[in-house]
């Protein structure tokens, strides 16, 4: 995996503007969290600077893969205290996340790579909604 990212850096805006997009698109209940957006259609500004931001997190993630727990403390209460994100919806976005990888990345995102994003994907999401409870 710590192969793979490197790999998928210089397309992160675009990654992050799909599996964005998808997620509104196909699981339309979380377009709630982004009402006070003017445009929540796929690939709107909107959509591609928060795609850009979202990657910006897991790379950082990423850097902080030892401990989580500790290095996205901010990320957590942000999104389990002020905006209240369902943890559902974490599992929702990461699953659009690996179809974003596997449609840019079809020779490098090996079934290998796949469970790596996967678990490590399972993690952030752990971490980010454990302030939830
Ligand atoms: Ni999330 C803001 C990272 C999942 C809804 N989110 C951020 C920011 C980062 C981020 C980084 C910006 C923080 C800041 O401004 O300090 N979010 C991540 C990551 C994941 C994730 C790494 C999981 C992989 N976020 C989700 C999910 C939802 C979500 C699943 C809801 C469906 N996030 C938001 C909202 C904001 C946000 C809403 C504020 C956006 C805005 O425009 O105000």
């Amino acid at each position: 995996m710590t192969d793979f990212f490197p790999k998928a850096l210089p397309l992160s805006d675009e990654i992050g503007n799909e599996a964005l997009s998808k997620m509104l698109t196909v699981y339309p209940q979380t377009k709630s969290y982004f009402s006070h957006w003017k445009d929540t259609s796929p690939g709107s500004a909107p959509v591609r600077k928060h795609g850009k931001t979202v990657m910006g997190g897991l790379y950082e993630a990423v850097s902080k893969i030892d401990d989580l727990k500790c290095g996205l403390i901010s990320l957590s209460e942000l999104h389990a205290f002020i905006l209240r994100v369902d943890p559902v919806k974490f599992k929702i976005l990461s699953h659009c996340i690996l179809v974003a990888f596997g449609m840019m990345f079809p020779d490098e995102f090996t079934p290998q790579v796949h469970v790596a994003v996967d678990k490590f994907l399972a993690l952030v999401a752990i971490v980010l909604a454990e302030k939830y409870r």
